[in-house]
């Protein structure tokens, strides 16, 4: 019945894990664009460049971010919050590539998402030992959006947590060429990465790179 479904469809999709209801692994999935991908971050970086962020409470981040797309993903002394202009040069975040759209578009569909149109794409940079505690996404205006993320570089293990934070995480690795939607009952967890460990990968040396498409306005 139902479970034949899935069984047809993880056939038909053998890349697609399901994490949990709501949370779905296309293993693989950004693997043929990923030098294109990292290509078009350092572009993106050469006008908006990665930088360590402070919390609200005055700590750097210690994984490096920047932007692009209509907003950005910001956070300083006065807390959290998307903005549509780079605070380090006072210029509007770069552009959202087609080809970053295309691909947040369709991981998005494929997990049952139609019609995903971002208008924010977070860049992670994670340097050996960066890591990102638990925490909630809940700065984007409308959570029946999912998330859509795609890692790049060095492996790293993501903490999938629960609706709090007390809650013990699973642990889920996350490789190159990796791309996760989120969406539904999975789209307020804690979630979190464990640090970065010292390694190198062909492509990106020794870093892991992680875009976030968001629906943020
Ligand atoms: C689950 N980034 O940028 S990506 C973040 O690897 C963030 O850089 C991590 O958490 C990283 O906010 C994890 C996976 C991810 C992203 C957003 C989520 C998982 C999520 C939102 C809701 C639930
Ligand atoms: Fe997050």
């Amino acid at each position: 019945m139902i479970e034949d479904l899935f069984a047809a469809q993880e056939a038909a999709q053998p890349w697609a894990e399901s994490i949990d209801p709501g949370a779905v692994v296309l293993r693989g999935f950004a693997l043929a664009q990923a030098p294109a991908l990292l290509a078009t971050v350092a572009d993106i970086a050469a006008v908006a460049p990665f930088r360590h962020m402070l919390t609200p409470g005055g700590l750097a981040m210690s994984a490096a971010m920047t932007n692009c797309g209509p907003l950005g993903w910001v956070s300083d002394a006065h807390g959290y919050r998307y903005a549509p202009v780079d605070p380090v040069s006072g210029a509007p975040w770069p552009a959202l590539p087609p080809g970053w759209l295309a691909l947040a578009r369709e991981a998005a569909a494929t997990a049952g998402f139609a019609g995903f149109v971002p208008d924010a794409c977070l860049v992670n940079r994670y340097a050996p030992g960066a890591r990102m505690s638990l925490h909630q996404d809940r700065n984007e205006r409308d959570m029946t959006q999912p998330i859509v993320s795609v890692s790049l570089g060095l492996p790293v293990i993501f903490q999938f947590g629960g609706m709090q934070r007390s809650e013990r995480p699973r642990r889920v690795p996350l490789m190159h060429g990796d791309v996760v939607v989120w969406g539904g009952p999975a789209r307020l967890r804690y979630h979190g990465v464990l640090a970065l460990k010292d390694d190198v990968h062909p492509l990106t040396g020794n870093c892991r790179i992680n875009l976030t498409f968001r629906k943020a306005g």
